[in-house]
């Protein structure tokens, strides 16, 4: 019922000309609930002023037909001399999420299969008490790529993303959220500029073409800072460091071992190491939302000091280790 009364304000914010990027997300993620979901029935769309109603209609069609030429598109095709990838591996991290866990794995298997990718998805589940398992298990039967399993004791973000490596096979593997918060389509976009030959490509909300989505207010505020500092720290343009949600190939998620991050502190340790190692990236707008369903698990007052701390570590890798752990040729 939220998802219905989501698209109808959004889609009235349409009709009142106010066509900001915000709110075209929104009406795309309300309208890809309510699809997948099932939930857009005529109940909803009776609830939806005439214009609404048209735009929604013009939209569907235009997603639907660029669907259709991206199922015929050639994606990712590298240029000369870089190898093509096999397969793509995403790593979920998933703790206390019954209410989205088999809609994010769902989705994420329509998708990656409609744009042709060859891919696995490797949900690691560590220390839920809620139903999560179960609904894994179940999923598994309707979603041949996915690969469930059971992080072990102790549990931890950091620790069950690099579990999710060892247990994955692919060449390419992306990170994403379990939380719905990661857009199916930038995943598709992640895979395709690995085929160009980059060895890592990091998502931005806050560039252009990017968004986001009910980022809560002091949470924006702080993430804002951090990203201000890890840039001045590292001299690096990227502004958005501290999201988990990015893309590498195997050989930098090799050559970023040993993992030293048990919590979400892993998730600024990869890419600041891959960086500093000389392994090459680039950067894409992509657009987050925030959760609707179960609690945000990272409390930044515990995380705070780690994240420093592994700040501080790369930094000393970067000026103190005389290259010692660089990139290795091809
Ligand atoms: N396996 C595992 N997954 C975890 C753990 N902690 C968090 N996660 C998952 O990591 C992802 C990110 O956690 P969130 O709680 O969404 O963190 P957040 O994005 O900062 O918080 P929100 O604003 O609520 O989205 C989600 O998919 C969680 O289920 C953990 O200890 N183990
Ligand atoms: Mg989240």
């Amino acid at each position: 019922m939220s998802d219905i009364h989501e698209l109808a304000r959004a889609c009235r914010g349409l009709v009142n000309k106010s066509r900001t990027d915000v709110a075209t997300l929104r009406v795309r993620a309300a309208a890809q609930d309510a699809n997948h979901t099932g939930a857009r029935s005529e109940k909803y769309e009776r609830m939806l002023p005439q214009q609404a109603k048209r735009h929604l209609r013009k939209a569907t069609s235009h997603e639907q037909k660029g669907r259709k030429n991206l199922s015929n598109e050639k994606l990712g095709t590298p240029p000369d001399g870089v190898k093509p990838l096999k397969l793509l591996s995403v790593v979920i991290p998933a703790r206390d999420e019954e209410g989205c866990i088999g809609s994010t794995v769902e989705h994420l298997h329509v998708e990656l299969r409609l744009r042709n990718v060859p891919h696995e998805i490797v949900v690691v589940d560590d220390g839920s008490t809620d139903r999560t398992w179960e609904l894994l298990q179940e999923a598994s039967e309707r979603v041949p790529t996915l690969v469930p399993v059971r992080g072990v004791s102790p549990h931890g973000f950091g620790r069950a993303i690099v579990r999710g490596f060892d247990q994955s096979r692919g060449d390419a593997v992306v990170v994403m959220m379990a939380d719905e918060s990661d857009d199916c389509r930038d995943v598709v976009t992640y895979w395709k500029v690995l085929n160009e030959g980059y060895d890592c490509v990091f998502g931005s909300r806050f560039m252009k073409g990017g968004g986001t989505i009910d980022y809560p207010w002091l949470k924006l505020r702080i993430n804002r800072l951090a990203n201000v500092f890890v840039r001045a720290l590292f001299g690096i343009q990227l502004n958005d460091t501290t999201n988990a949600f990015k893309g590498y190939r195997r050989t930098v998620i090799d050559g970023c071992r040993p993992y030293l991050s048990p919590h979400f502190n892993l998730t600024i340790e990869i890419p600041l190491k891959a960086i500093v190692r000389g392994y090459s990236w680039k950067v894409v707008p992509i657009t987050w939302r925030n959760r609707r369903t179960g609690a945000a698990k990272l409390k930044i007052k515990e995380m705070g000091s780690r994240y420093l701390f592994i700040c501080l570590y790369v930094w000393l890798e970067k000026y103190f280790s005389r290259g010692d752990y660089k990139k290795v040729g091809d």
